[in-house]
């Protein structure tokens, strides 16, 4: 009777499945990224109409009145924020155990405290708890209730001090607007970089006083990007912005004829080709340009990064490209900056790989001395489709679908680089394909989530399966903030 012992058996091996102690994550709730440690405690608790949020400490309270107002538009409670323990108590207590980032979060009946050593810790914090009530928390208008959430106990921190996204409004222009919305979602996932690639062969995304003709009518201003950088920083995100050189440089090349070797202005450019542009090296008014531009937009920039760029300039000489890169890292530590950028650049204090093709480059940046984030375009650029059939986007370092941009690990993905040399990781949004919020949303979730969680998760945390049961539960927090997202099928959507 093989069958009937073949039945027998795949109902053993089924319970065994189901019935095995489980997994840390898989007892909790679908907390992305998963804490470095969780445990379930007894009981539960529920917000009630009468709940107040208690911060003793004057840098909590702007914290405090940003979940104050994300929990009164959902619950239509009046949660006032008053200066002693409460229902929800937040708590700086300076003590720098956990790190500038970590947190404690502890639920139980009597109610919930979330503990830091800093502010950023506790917004860090915030972001668990908005994870932990249910997923209508997120809706922008009064729902029922009730607002319970189940006992636990919780303690985190990341294991990298650099988790990014990147975006490309230099393909396509984004408004301040977009930008902010874009960064509202990913700081959900704790999120702390925002790599702005402002300048490409398409188009000079900011304004530059000492240069007037670079930016076109879809640019920034200055006080846009203040705005920006403003935003940011209230969620505790730095902001990296980049100005592509000496290639992808188009768009200045056309406004400023004499930047050109030639002396001749190129004609401005719509298309998708990459490596055709560059600065001319030789001459030295494009380092009174580069020091001019450099000088403005570090002085709008609090972060301590610059990024020069340096990716793909296959229209400038080698030696000339070394030569260009020697003055852009005296210019950028000049004005007080740190010099990042793509992983060509190989020297400078940052270096981001991101061809998978190119591990040497990564791994000779480590050589000089820098540090490296991790973009790695087959598992990290969200501009990838995920499938043949994706709407939008490339596929040049092949498709991937939510599995693949999880399923990598920063520490081995380059051979030769390991934890010590890694700042972080990144996931850049390229913009060739995509010109609306709701096309950039499809492209990022449910991916930005994962690099997110590679970032900050300990790696022993993490697996596929578990990630995937946890990711389910975010499709109906981002349906109650309208998010566009692909509804892959290797997720088990609830
Ligand atoms: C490569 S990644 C580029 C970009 C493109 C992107 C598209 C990098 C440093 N350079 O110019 O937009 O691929 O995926």
């Amino acid at each position: 009777m093989p069958h009937r012992r073949l039945a027998a058996l795949m109902t053993a091996s089924a319970l065994a499945t189901s019935c095995a102690p489980s997994s840390p994550e898989s007892a909790g709730p679908a907390l992305v990224p998963v804490p470095a440690s969780l445990r379930v405690t007894e009981g539960s608790f529920t917000l009630a109409s009468d709940a107040r949020i208690g911060v003793r400490s004057a840098e909590g309270a702007p914290v405090a009145e940003e979940l104050a107002r994300l929990l009164r538009r959902s619950t239509g409670y009046a949660l006032p924020v008053v200066r002693e323990p409460a229902e929800i108590t937040l708590e700086v207590s300076g003590d720098q155990e956990l790190g500038r980032e970590g947190y404690t979060l502890d639920v139980t009946p009597g109610g919930v405290r979330l503990a830091a050593g800093t502010a950023e810790g506790v917004f860090r914090g915030v972001q668990t708890l908005r994870q932990l009530l249910p997923a209508a928390i997120e809706s922008p208008a009064p729902q029922p209730g009730p607002w319970t959430i189940g006992g636990v106990s919780i303690q985190d921190r990341p294991r990298f001090s650099y988790r990014g996204v990147m975006l490309d409004v230099a393909r396509h222009f984004f408004t301040v607007e977009q930008v902010k919305r874009y960064i509202d979602l990913a700081a959900s996932y704790k999120v702390n970089v925002l790599h702005l690639h402002l300048t490409d062969d398409q188009g000079w995304r900011i304004e530059i006083r000492s240069w007037p003709e670079l930016a076109g009518d879809d640019s920034y201003t200055q006080d846009d990007y203040r705005e920006i950088v403003r935003y940011a920083a209230e969620r505790f995100v730095t902001v990296v912005p980049e100005i592509d050189t000496p290639g992808h440089t188009n768009a200045a090349l056309a406004a400023y004829a004499e930047l050109n070797c030639d002396g001749v202005a190129r004609e401005p450019y719509e298309g998708t080709e990459v490596g055709f542009s560059s600065l001319c090296v030789d001459k030295e008014v494009t380092y009174r340009f580069l020091d001019d531009v450099v000088r403005e937009v570090a002085a709008l920039t609090p972060g301590p990064y610059l990024n020069l760029g340096g990716d793909e300039a296959h229209s400038t000489d080698p030696e000339d490209y070394e030569k260009f890169v020697a003055r852009a890292q005296q210019i950028v530590d000049t004005h007080g900056k740190r010099l990042m950028g793509w992983a060509e650049i190989t020297s400078g204090s940052v270096a981001q790989h991101w061809n998978p093709r190119e591990p040497d480059r990564a791994r000779a940046a480590v050589a000089r001395g820098a540090k490296l984030v991790m973009s790695p375009a087959d598992h990290a650029y969200l501009d990838m489709k995920y499938t043949d059939s994706t709407e939008y986007g490339l596929d040049w370092a092949g498709l991937v679908e939510v599995s693949d941009s999880y399923e990598w690990d920063p520490a081995t993905v380059v051979e030769g680089v390991g934890e010590q040399d890694i700042l972080g990781v990144e996931a850049p949004l390229w913009t060739e394909t995509l010109a609306t919020s709701g096309a950039l949303e499809f492209m990022a979730y449910p991916r930005l989530p994962g690099i997110a969680e590679i970032g900050w998760s300990p790696a022993a945390a993490r697996s596929w399966e578990g990630y995937r049961a946890r990711l389910a539960a975010h499709g109906p927090r981002w349906s109650a903030r309208s998010v566009t997202f692909y509804r892959s099928p290797e997720i088990p959507w609830n």
